[in-house]
């Protein structure tokens, strides 16, 4: 089966640099904050749309980095090809991170660890290899430096991609 779409999900915790990373690959991104409920609360939600290859075509989600919007992230999710998760590096790995980590790599859906923020001098990459093991597809990066946002994002796509048509 010849892939042409993709819909991936971008998760992680607030301040992640889930935004910043979805404005790198794709620079016409949207950023939406929807008010919900009574009015009193937002949700803040991305979507950027990128071309791989002349051919593939990458619908990014970002979900809601707060605990509370496990609903919103529920919906986003339907119908993802894959996920990412996006972990601050310049700082302890936070239970949020965690629960998200493991509850995707239970789901079976490909998921990509995108170690973030490594251009900080006092950054730790192998802190967040050592507390978030079994995944495999992981990428150090600076979402804030747009090639590397991207050549992280082609790289994990290639990877599914040649795991997917090996699955169909
Ligand atoms: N130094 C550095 N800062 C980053 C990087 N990615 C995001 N940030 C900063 O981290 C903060 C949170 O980023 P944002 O994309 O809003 O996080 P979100 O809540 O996950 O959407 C912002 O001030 C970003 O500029 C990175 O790779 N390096
Ligand atoms: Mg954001």
């Amino acid at each position: 089966m010849e892939v042409s779409r993709l819909k991936i999900v971008v998760f992680g915790s607030y301040h992640a640099g889930k935004s910043t990373f979805i404005q790198a690959v794709d620079p016409a991104s949207r950023h939406v904050d929807t008010k919900c409920g009574d009015g009193t609360t937002t949700v803040a939600l991305d979507y950027g749309k990128v071309m791989i290859h002349d051919h593939l075509t990458i619908h990014l989600f970002g979900t809601p980095g707060q605990e509370r919007f496990e609903f919103a992230r529920r919906i986003i999710m339907q119908g993802m090809d894959a996920a990412l998760l996006l972990v601050d590096c310049t700082c302890a790995v936070d239970d949020f991170t965690r629960s998200l980590y493991h509850d995707l790599l239970e789901s079976n859906i490909p998921l990509g660890l995108l170690v973030n923020k490594c251009d900080v001098t006092e950054s730790c990459p192998a802190m967040v290899r050592r507390e978030l093991p079994g995944s495999s597809y992981i990428y150090e990066v600076s979402a804030k430096d747009p090639s590397s946002a991207r050549e992280a994002l082609g790289r994990f796509v290639e990877d599914i991609t040649k795991t997917l048509q090996h699955s169909s």
